[in-house]
């Protein structure tokens, strides 16, 4: 042994002090610690906040001294890591799952009953930490738990908005957005480092310089930031691993301050104070649709050069920058951490001074990029006058990683100007502008797509020449979604349930859920899992009475359509369902009692400005105004549509749904994950040929899944034959019926000009072909009605769900990404 850094001597400081609160006596006294010390209330006197703070704080206590072990012994075995670059992290709340993650539930659950305390009025105090859009913020979630749970080296960085996604309401069926002001009571997961703060710096220009012979070039940047990190801790599962989630808050920096300052004027002062803490303030709203805004810009470049920074710095003295690509590989989450490429460039070569051949040697070695889009629109391109006038060195290193990337093209395939074009990193047309999705191909050591489908396309439609010019570069890796939040802490009665069948063990090696295929055979254990499914069903009830005054009413199919607003996952599909449903009710062409009963729940948000998105969220309430009390369904029909769907209500709602709609045009939806998470709770999907779909169909077999839809191949046979969707319009009796209601004002109050532009947008544009699937999701709907009435058989093919999707476990991506990408074995 080496002395200890600080020169330590007293025993105790040689290792981090061991948790304090592995039994109840322990748990309590720790607890009332926090209360009395840390919030500095008694009991008697405590609110519900604090003691969810103290309460958290006692478990966040216990898994400390695991965090810092983690993080000397990451540092001294100086492994290859992960850094996952995300714009966003969409957590949901932390305590439960910490909670698990440490083992100490029952001892918890024991010590707060001896201090009458009730844990779920804790538990509803935490304000879930809502980072990010959608499914691609919640994969980064589910990837940084699986990675802490396999023991895998990883930091996560990403940016400490102040306000994340906002909160939904609706007003007269309109969505209205409030900030989330998720911090407003503090949160006892995050540790400020203040004293580790980075500075970034943006703007100005560049100038070469003679050094020793060698002419450099360097940024003299016009004004800076500071980036401060916050460390949140990423405990495995019982594994007693805990790794980090680093994420950026911008502050003012003392130059800026000082310099303000002494020229007297305070006014300017606040004001650059105001402007630089601007950069982490908020969430962009937008899902799969950038916005090219200069603030989202200066958002993704401030977390990418703090992370790049905070990484390089925590290596040792005088490392060898060569063996860079052994020691950390920066996965892309999209392309918003794409600026990180010529980052790393200019801090090899302009400051570390090594020959540009040699650093991008090592810059492609370090970035590999995850693609989660098809959507031509989602491509985020930057244009070269913003990128350059906020960073105009890395705009030149751009250029240059271009230019030779365009000389080696050329030398492959010849002067083929028009493959140059198209393969050129920066676009002409509508103005000039650097296509980030071609950087990070160019720049990475691995392109991944995140189903079979969408990877598969990816190569063959979006960046074909790519494709060809780098062999073995494209990779798929199925995306997949964390067991432990999503079964286990979100559907505790199935998980005792498949404990009970099959032993522990499942949750870290999901495959072994195969072993629950057996069971499906057996009658006790199909009357079991539907009185599970059943009490979901009243639990989600609870949920949404007390959240939204909702009913679920008993006996009633569930049936949830729950994922962003977009057009392209045509929620308007799902609603021609209903509205078609109730039109031959109420034309009596159906009698209400012949109706299978069931109950509709949307949740989405649509980007603040997408105005044909809110549209359809304003249609969807208006129907569900109307269907809901209209006497003649008979209570048949439900439809329900509670406000700000997040993570904490999809952890109630997928347990108990019974359908799954997962509708989006094939071709489109690159993955979803939203399916899996379903299927995995032993709901079955209706869905198209589409994203990770595929693959669910795939696992769980034909007759367990409704399948309906064109195939993409007939998707694009028909976008080149001519759609009309008219001509779909005239030929279905029941489409035309259900359109022609909508646009009779039935649903707005006999006013036809409120969701006039939804029918017309359908009738002459249907970018989605919603009315080209139409009469094959009526077809399948009705196949879903008449399995329905089979419940037997129904729970049958429910359980065969469960036991077939073990493959959609984000441990096994990550077991993927580590073999195919990474290279970066779990650290024993
Ligand atoms: C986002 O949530 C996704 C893709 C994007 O390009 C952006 Br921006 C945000 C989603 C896809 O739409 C899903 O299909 C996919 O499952 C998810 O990312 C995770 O890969």
């Amino acid at each position: 042994g080496s002395a200890h850094p600080t020169g330590a001597t007293h025993p105790l400081a040689l290792a981090p002090v061991a948790g304090p609160a592995s039994t109840v006596d322990g748990f309590v006294r720790q607890f009332l610690r926090n209360l009395n010390y840390e919030r500095g209330v008694p009991l008697s006197a405590s609110s519900d906040n604090d003691r969810y703070f103290a309460f958290a704080m006692t478990v966040r206590d216990y898994l400390m001294a695991r965090w810092l072990e983690d993080v000397k012994r990451q540092r001294d075995a100086q492994a290859k890591g992960v850094a996952y670059l995300s714009a966003e992290y969409l957590l949901g709340r932390q305590l439960d799952n910490n909670l698990l993650a440490s083992g100490l539930g029952d001892i918890a659950a024991e010590a707060m009953a001896a201090c009458g305390i009730d844990i779920e009025d804790m538990r509803a105090q935490e304000v879930e930490p809502g980072l990010g859009n959608g499914g691609l913020g919640r994969l980064a979630a589910c990837f940084i738990d699986s990675l802490a749970t396999l023991g895998v080296p990883n930091t996560g960085y990403g940016i400490r908005y102040e306000y994340g996604i906002f909160r939904q309401t609706f007003q007269d069926g309109q969505q209205v957005e409030q900030p989330d002001s998720w911090l407003k009571l503090g949160s006892p997961w995050e540790f400020p480092h203040p004293e580790a703060a980075q500075t970034i710096t943006f703007g100005g220009h560049t100038e070469t310089y003679d050094d020793e012979g060698v002419t450099r070039t360097r940024w003299v940047p016009a004004w800076n930031v500071l980036a401060v990190p916050y460390n949140y801790m990423v405990p495995g599962y019982l594994n007693g691993r805990v790794n980090t989630l680093r994420l950026w808050s911008s502050r003012a920096t003392n130059e800026f301050d000082l310099r303000v300052f002494n020229s007297g004027d305070y006014e300017e002062a606040v004001r650059a104070q105001t402007f630089a803490e601007n950069i982490s303030k908020v969430l962009y709203p937008e899902d799969s649709t950038p916005q090219g805004k200069e603030l989202r810009l200066q958002q993704q470049y401030f977390f990418v050069a703090a992370s790049i920074k905070d990484f390089l710095e925590s290596l040792p003295e005088g490392f060898d920058l060569a063996e860079l690509p052994e020691r950390i590989i920066f996965q892309l989450n999209d392309t918003h951490p794409v600026i990180g490429v010529p980052e790393l460039m200019r801090i090899l070569v302009d400051e570390k001074k090594l020959e540009w051949d040699a650093a991008w040697q090592i810059t492609q070695q370090c970035f590999a990029y995850t693609c989660h889009t098809l959507l031509p629109e989602a491509l985020e391109v930057w244009s070269v006058d913003l990128l350059g006038r906020l960073l105009p060195r890395h705009l030149e290193i751009i250029y240059r990683i271009n230019e030779e990337f365009l000389i080696a093209v050329r030398e492959r395939f010849g002067d083929d100007e028009l493959r140059l074009r198209n393969m050129s990193i920066i676009g002409e047309f509508p103005e000039r502008s650097v296509r980030m999705a071609f950087l990070a191909t160019v720049a990475g050591s691995k392109v991944n797509g995140v189903a079979e489908l969408h990877s598969q396309l990816l190569r063959d439609k979006v960046l074909p020449d790519f494709d060809e010019f780098y062999p073995g570069k494209f990779t798929n890796v199925t995306n997949g979604v964390t067991p432990r939040r999503f079964v286990r802490l979100s559907n505790p009665g199935l998980s005792e349930l498949i404990t009970d069948a099959i032993g522990t063990g499942w949750l870290t090696d999901l495959e072994r859920l195969r072993e629950l295929e057996v069971y499906a055979e057996d009658p006790s254990f199909r009357e079991s899992f539907a009185s599970v499914k059943a009490a979901n069903k009243r639990r989600l009830s609870e949920v949404l009475h007390a959240r939204d005054g909702l009913e679920v009413s008993d006996g009633h199919m569930l049936d949830v359509m729950v994922k962003r607003l977009h057009e392209y996952k045509r929620q308007m599909l799902k609603l021609l369902h209903i509205v078609t449903e109730y039109e031959s009710i109420v034309s009596g062409r159906v009698a209400a009692g012949d109706v299978t009963p069931r109950t509709f729940i949307f949740g989405a948000k649509a980007a603040p400005g997408y105005v044909n998105a809110k549209r359809i969220i304003h249609l969807i309430n208006a129907v569900g105004s109307v269907v809901n009390a209209d006497a003649r369904v008979e209570g048949r029909l439900k439809v329900l549509f509670p406000p700000n769907y997040n993570v904490t209500l999809a952890e109630r709602l997928i347990p108990a749904a019974d359908l799954s709609e997962q509708i989006s045009l094939a071709g489109k939806e690159a993955s979803g994950t939203g399916n899996m998470k379903f299927a995995l709770n032993g709901a079955l999907t209706i869905g198209t040929d589409d994203g990770a779909n595929v693959e669910i169909r795939e696992l769980v077999g034909d007759d367990n899944f409704f399948l309906f839809g064109q195939t993409e191949p007939e998707v694009e046979a028909l976008w080149a034959k001519g759609y009309k969707p008219s001509d779909f319009y005239q030929a279905d009796d029941g489409l035309r019926r259900a359109m022609d209601l909508i646009a009779s004002g039935a649903f707005s109050g006999g006013d036809r000009s409120v969701f006039e532009p939804v029918v017309s947008n359908l009738l002459y544009d249907d970018r989605f072909m919603v009315l080209a699937d139409y009469s094959s999701y009526i077809a399948a709907q009705a196949k879903v009605d008449a399995a329905y009435q089979d419940q037997d058989a129904w729970t049958h093919s429910a359980i065969l769900n469960v036991a077939r999707c073990g493959f959609f476990s984000s441990d096994r991506s990550m077991r993927d990404y580590i073999e195919r990408i990474w290279h970066t074995p779990p650290l024993l």
